[in-house]
């Protein structure tokens, strides 16, 4: 099945913190990384008072079901020593899972399509890159894209 991630860090070194989260996705089993979009820099989202992030996201493909491709992405995010302070804080790495193919849920530990996917520009633009159609896996953001400010976004 495919599956679309975020990743977000704006702890130490971000672009390192994204490429060895991307890497520790390509060690999954059962799993392989069709695409990753470019990075970004953004402004934080939700609590102001931190560091701006850096942001891309993943499209994948694989054979771990919705809860399993969860637990690995905490699992990553254990092992690269995340640490959770408070909501929307500072972060050295957030794996969040956007989009499973064929699937629903309204779990609060997991929420697929992602709560916040249409109100967070860090998030859709990140995936209009890999969907440009703006459609991803049959999620419409095309309306929410065409509101996002790309001036606060930076490629890096
Ligand atoms: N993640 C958050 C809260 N705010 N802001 C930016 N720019 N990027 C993030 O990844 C982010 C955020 C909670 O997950
Ligand atoms: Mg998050
Ligand atoms: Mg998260």
């Amino acid at each position: 099945m495919k599956a679309v991630l975020s990743l977000g860090t704006n702890i130490g070194d971000r672009r390192q913190n994204l490429l060895e989260a991307l890497d520790s996705l390509r060690l999954l089993p059962k799993t392989e990384l069709l695409k990753v979009s470019p990075i970004y820099e953004t402004e934080p989202w939700g609590y102001k008072e931190q560091d701006s992030f850096f942001n891309c996201a993943a499209l994948l493909e694989t054979g771990l079901s919705p809860k399993a491709l969860l637990g690995a992405c905490l699992g990553i995010e254990a092992a690269m020593g995340r640490v959770r302070s408070f909501k929307n804080g500072p972060r050295i790495i957030d794996i969040d899972l956007l989009l499973y193919e064929g699937f629903t849920s309204d779990e609060e530990e997991l929420t697929v399509p992602h709560r916040f996917i249409k109100e967070r520009d860090f998030v859709l633009v990140p995936l209009h890159d890999l969907f440009p159609e703006g459609n991803a896996l049959g999620y419409d953001f095309s309306e929410a894209y065409a509101k996002t400010d790309l001036e606060k976004l930076k490629k890096v």
